[in-house]
């Protein structure tokens, strides 16, 4: 017993002492001493953070993952009519793969070519679907999605698809998104498309219990955020003094999160701090709602075409298919 304790230990102290890139504690130190202080949210997905994510995904208020299944359930076939079969398929923030799976019996691409922040997490998903598709050749990357990113030349060129589910999209400002979008359309030849999922502008209502929850998940996983922080930057941020906020801020078209001070609060880490008064808020998380014709127009924008959409019969949610040429 004691053995297997010092074993444990020494093993906490090496993953203790692993130290955050330095671009990252710019990052994060620079979103808490603005003004209006902010965050990433590319921080909500520690370990903790991700399967917290999971059980929004499954929450009855939390319509778009649920919505965005059945438009692939009910029109999967349709989809493969427009979009045709074989080429690379190039799947942005794959996580677990699932989505992309369902398209492969109907797809059949040749290549699948699935990219998340970490290789690591993609890993064991990319083992067992090669399992269940041998004749599918698969190259997982490690890419961050949110910077500058290049495709390595293992990634065929030949009728490439850029899937991009889960309305994933909405994190980024109107003008982010543009850029992104032709950041891919840059990386299409005439052959390529792309297949995005984007979530529609609907009542204030649903948009925001999807977001305020009534289990209280979608609190837990924006407080996760300062566990996570602490963790990087080494911040004392204590999760009870702050309170989780979400609300359809209708004249952006988009759903604000924040964290709110309950008290007045001091932060520090090593090398910086930062007062909070009672009330003053995080910002954490955007996530901008379209309208069809207010997507295609930034489709169009970035250089796509033909573009043609699927939704469900409340038209909560859209998958969206444009062609590079
Ligand atoms: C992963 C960005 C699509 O904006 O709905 C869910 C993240 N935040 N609940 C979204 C999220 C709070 C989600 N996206």
């Amino acid at each position: 017993m004691p053995e297997s304790n010092s074993l444990a230990n020494t093993a906490n102290s090496v993953a203790n002492a692993r130290t955050t890139a330095p671009h990252i504690i710019r990052e994060l130190e620079n979103g808490l001493l603005a003004d209006a202080a902010h965050t990433s949210p590319k921080y909500f997905y520690d370990a903790v953070g991700s399967v917290l994510f999971e059980a929004i995904c499954v929450l009855p208020e939390y319509y778009p993952t649920r919505t965005e299944a059945e438009i692939f359930t009910q029109h999967m076939g349709d989809m493969a009519r427009v979009i045709g079969v074989g080429g690379s398929l190039i799947d942005l923030g794959a996580g677990n793969c699932a989505k992309a799976a369902r398209l492969f019996p109907v797809l059949h691409p040749d290549q699948y070519v699935p990219i998340d922040i970490s290789v690591s997490h993609l890993q064991d998903a990319v083992r067992r679907l090669q399992q269940r598709f041998p004749h599918i050749e698969m190259t997982a990357l490690g890419l961050d999605l949110a910077q500058d990113w290049k495709l390595p030349a293992e990634v065929r060129r030949d009728k490439r698809l850029f899937f991009y589910p889960g309305s994933s999209i909405g994190n980024f400002e109107p003008e982010e998104a543009l850029a992104f979008l032709c950041h891919l359309r840059a990386a299409c030849d005439s052959d390529a498309g792309i297949l995005i999922g984007v979530d529609l502008i609907k009542d204030k209502s649903l948009l925001d219990a999807a977001y305020a929850d009534s289990l209280g998940v979608t609190a837990a996983f924006n407080l996760n955020l300062l566990r996570h922080i602490n963790h990087l930057l080494h911040t004392d941020f204590d999760v009870r003094q702050w309170q989780h906020e979400a609300f359809f801020n209708t004249e952006k078209s988009r759903i604000e999160m924040h964290l709110r001070a309950r008290e007045n609060i001091q932060v520090s880490w090593p090398g910086g701090q930062r007062n909070f008064i009672k009330g003053e808020h995080i910002h954490t998380e955007n996530s901008y709602k379209y309208s069809i014709q207010g997507f295609n127009a930034l489709l169009a924008d970035a250089g796509f075409s033909h573009s043609c959409h699927w939704t469900d019969k409340n038209e909560w949610f859209a998958v969206i298919h444009a062609k590079a040429a």
